[in-house]
């Protein structure tokens, strides 16, 4: 048993770099786009496969680069320009077996009052909130355009 815990606990240092996993749920490829800190907002964009064998929802996120974190998607507002809102009921569903893309033009995390400046080549903190699999450290990189 303590062979087990001390395995996962590597996993979970190894994965950290850029994503990581918890309870049948894991998150890769987390970035999000360089924001000089006169901006106000910015988005974090990943991709969360459920690997296990229950549904799961992504049911919050939070980072000390934000001042407020929500669960955003882009939508087309009447007359055929794209908007953004939170997401429906607060939470996004991560069905067994399935990846859901959180890319630009759809689902991202909405970084609302930049505390930082967000430089190419560096990291951020981001914690996203799992209702089965519970919290989830990862660091978002900052990628050049
Ligand atoms: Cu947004």
């Amino acid at each position: 048993m303590r062979r087990i815990v001390v395995l996962v606990l590597l996993i979970g240092v190894v994965a950290a770099a850029c994503g990581g996993s918890a309870g049948g749920i894991e998150v890769t490829d987390v970035w999000g786009r360089p924001s000089p800190s006169a901006a106000t907002n910015a988005a974090f964009y990943m991709n969360i496969t459920n690997g296990g064998d229950a549904p799961d929802q992504l049911v919050g996120a939070s980072s000390p680069a934000c001042s407020v974190t929500e669960l955003h998607e882009m939508y087309m507002k009447d007359g055929g320009v794209m908007g953004m809102r939170p997401v429906q009921g607060g939470a996004v569903e991560i069905a067994p077996g399935a990846t859901v893309e959180f890319k630009p033009g759809g689902l991202h995390v909405m970084c609302i009052g930049i505390t930082e400046e967000l430089k190419p080549g560096t990291t951020v903190p981001l914690t996203l909130t799992f209702e089965q699999a519970g919290d989830l450290q990862l660091e978002v990189e900052i990628r050049a355009n």
